[in-house]
């Protein structure tokens, strides 16, 4: 069966060789088997029953990054900690298949709802390409403001936790001469002057890149990441103490993931009435 949806929690894809599954809390996509091997990271503590956002996959930030001052937004937004409505099936061929999930003001709790004046106002949609015969895994977001007068700002990103084996090995391509913000110095503007960035401490920076391939080399292979209509690339990793200081993430599991993450986060992307904002990354 190419998508199975009989466990009502999930959608589990399957082409050839190659699997994924997204539960529907959050749109969130919890594995990509490619190749024989589990690509995606989701954390052995992750709560999959709706009680918090997935610690792990690809939890989809929207419509707020991180914290912000005038916000009462939950970190990261709401449509990570929401049911989405499962869309159906675009395409189905031999060697691909393509899914879709959508969000709205219908989908979101309004204790949360009214934390966003434009809750009512947006359609969000994840595309989700699985394609066997390119072993790529495909995902698309698009923003459409269904109200019909004032746009609205909104900062997004695809926060893809992947699965690794050993952090020291980790060389993370493609950043070399672009701007960032380092959020454990809690410094902007600084420069990356690495070639190679390996992990070796908490990290999480947001580089400003318009380069549209970036990647890392890990133990097993190498990953490149494409990203299209993203301004930005998140590089985190909790590390030591800041693994332990979460309930749902093992002490240890510092080590076997990376997050790499595309986003519209270091500015926020504005949509007039009846527009839409779209952006893909695939693996
Ligand atoms: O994307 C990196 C980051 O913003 C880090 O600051 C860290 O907070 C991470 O997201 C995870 O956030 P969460 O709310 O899922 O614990």
């Amino acid at each position: 069966m190419t998508v199975d949806t009989t466990n009502k929690t999930k959608v589990v894809l399957t082409k050839g060789s190659s699997s994924a599954e997204i539960f529907l809390f959050g749109a969130t996509l919890t594995s990509w088997i490619v190749g024989g091997k589990e690509l995606i990271f989701l954390s052995r503590k992750a709560k999959l029953d709706g009680t918090k956002a997935i610690r792990g996959g690809v939890p989809i930030v929207f419509p707020q990054f991180g914290t912000v001052e005038d916000s009462s937004l939950p970190q990261h937004g709401f449509a990570r900690n929401s049911f989405w409505t499962w869309l159906g099936i675009i395409s189905d061929t031999a060697d691909e298949v393509q899914v879709k999930f959508g969000l709205n003001q219908s989908n979101i709790d309004p204790q949360l709802g009214k934390l966003w004046e434009h809750t009512k106002d947006f359609e969000l949609q994840l595309t989700v390409t699985l394609n066997d015969n390119k072993k790529t895994l495909a995902m698309k977001i698009n923003v459409q403001n269904t109200g019909n007068n004032d746009n609205f700002k909104f900062t997004a990103l695809l926060h893809t936790y992947f699965k690794i084996n050993d952090i020291t090995k980790v060389e993370i391509f493609g950043l070399k001469n672009s701007m960032y913000h380092d959020k454990v110095l809690k410094k902007s503007g600084l420069l990356e002057g690495n070639e190679a960035l390996k992990i070796d401490k908490e990290t999480d920076r947001v580089y400003s890149l318009n380069e549209n391939s970036i990647g890392f080399n890990f133990n097993e292979g190498k990953i490149v990441i494409k990203k299209f209509g993203f301004s930005d690339v998140v590089v985190w990793n909790p590390w030591i103490e800041k693994a332990r200081s979460m309930a749902d993430f093992d002490d240890e599991e510092y080590k076997e993931m990376v997050c790499v993450e595309v986003g519209a986060v270091s500015k926020s992307v504005s949509v007039s009435s009846t527009n839409s904002f779209e952006a893909v990354q695939e693996l």
